[in-house]
């Protein structure tokens, strides 16, 4: 493990693609996303950041209230890990895909890192062959067209020159970079986002998850760790690697999976396993595990968070080393994962939240020892 830790950091040294390459480096040359590593490694086997997506920015029953959460709401603190979305940046909007407003995003991610948060983003683009196609519209090939000598790369390259855009102004107002997680073209392994796999061989998605990473390093963002999250369809390590982009480019070894997690016992087991296929994986590369998106919609389970999620996390030594577990957003009484108050499942909510392993902001604060 040493070993290969050392032969993965020469490897590092002499690769300008790696997300973190100055992991090695002096103390005093570390970037924050470095040090947001660093703090990610050391809670390997020992805690996990509870996250959740749009956290700050509305939930059931309000929206831009200043201070307001619903994980705070039923639980008394902020999560420690808090998702964002990207999309719609690519085509100039002013709001993401779901009417949140890039410039309040950026000012919740300042107040995250601030506040000793973690910060990840996700993107699903507007396909950059037809822009008025969201990335759930699976009706024509898109990837091969947009990646070097496509016939759209032009276009993509603007996309991504927007997406550059909105990442050089994720700064505090003394001009410190935030640091952050990208999670790009996650969920490949299905069939509902346009670069899924029935549209986009291996190879093409390989080709683009490097492109995308590497045209970030080239237009000056590098203060940022990758997250590679397939969702559910794979057995063992090997097919989990099927869209793999590189050890040299990935520092998160992730998945997503919410229907393993509604699906009966059977279900849970592979759920379990997969979990301990990514945490197996990123122990002998040494990066870190997470399980990155999950959860149960409107929660009709009232125990799900312990006797499903706990539970998993909790399953064994390699589940154990899950760093952070996500949920995704509560947009409104149809769609939503976080129990508001009065909801059913929200004591079960704070049981699972209240074990000494699952971190929330000021339970991370004090495992790094902030003030
Ligand atoms: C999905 C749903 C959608 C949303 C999208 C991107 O899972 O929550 O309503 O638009 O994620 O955030």
């Amino acid at each position: 493990m040493k070993i290969a830790y050392i032969i993965l950091s020469f490897s590092i040294l002499f690769s300008a693609a790696c997300a973190h390459k100055s992991v090695q480096a002096k103390e005093s040359e570390k970037s924050s996303a470095d040090v947001l590593f660093e703090n990610l490694k050391a809670l390997v086997g020992k805690a996990t950041l509870f996250g959740h997506q749009d956290d700050l920015a509305y939930g059931i029953g309000w929206k831009y209230v200043e201070g307001e959460s619903d994980v705070k709401r039923t639980a008394g603190d902020y999560p420690a890990l808090f998702g964002w979305e990207l999309g719609g940046i690519e085509l100039g909007n002013p709001v993401n895909l779901d009417s949140v407003p890039f410039h309040k995003m950026r000012e919740f991610a300042v107040w995250v890192h601030q506040n000793g948060g973690v910060n990840t983003f996700s993107w699903h683009p507007f396909s950059a062959v037809d822009e008025s196609k969201s990335s759930w519209v699976v009706d024509e090939v898109v990837v091969r067209h947009i990646l070097p000598g496509g016939s759209h790369h032009e276009v993509f390259i603007r996309h991504l020159d927007k997406l550059v855009g909105f990442f050089k102004e994720l700064k505090t107002d003394d001009d410190e970079m935030v640091p952050f997680i990208f999670r790009p073209w996650h969920e490949m392994d299905g069939g509902w986002f346009w670069w899924g796999v029935d549209l986009t061989t291996p190879e093409e998605m390989i080709a683009l998850f490097r492109f995308t990473i590497e045209y970030m390093h080239e237009s000056g963002i590098t203060n940022f760790l990758v997250a590679y999250s397939p969702d559910r369809h794979f057995n063992n390590e090997a097919e989990y690697l099927t869209w793999y982009p590189g050890d040299d480019m990935v520092d998160v070894i992730g998945v997503d999976n919410y229907y393993d997690m509604r699906s009966g016992e059977q279900g849970f087991q592979d759920a379990i396993r997969k979990l301990e296929i990514v945490t197996r994986y990123a122990e002998k590369t040494g990066k870190v595990a997470a399980f990155t998106e999950t959860g149960l919609d409107r929660i009709p389970d009232a125990n799900w968070y312990t006797s499903k999620l706990g539970a998993a996390l909790n399953a064994n030594e390699w589940t154990r080393k899950i760093v952070y577990a996500m949920v995704w957003r509560n947009h409104d009484l149809t769609h939503f994962y976080v129990p508001y108050p009065e909801h059913p499942a929200a004591n079960d909510f704070r049981s699972f939240l209240n074990q000494d392993h699952i971190l929330l902001l000021s339970d991370w604060n004090n495992y790094l020892g902030n003030k």
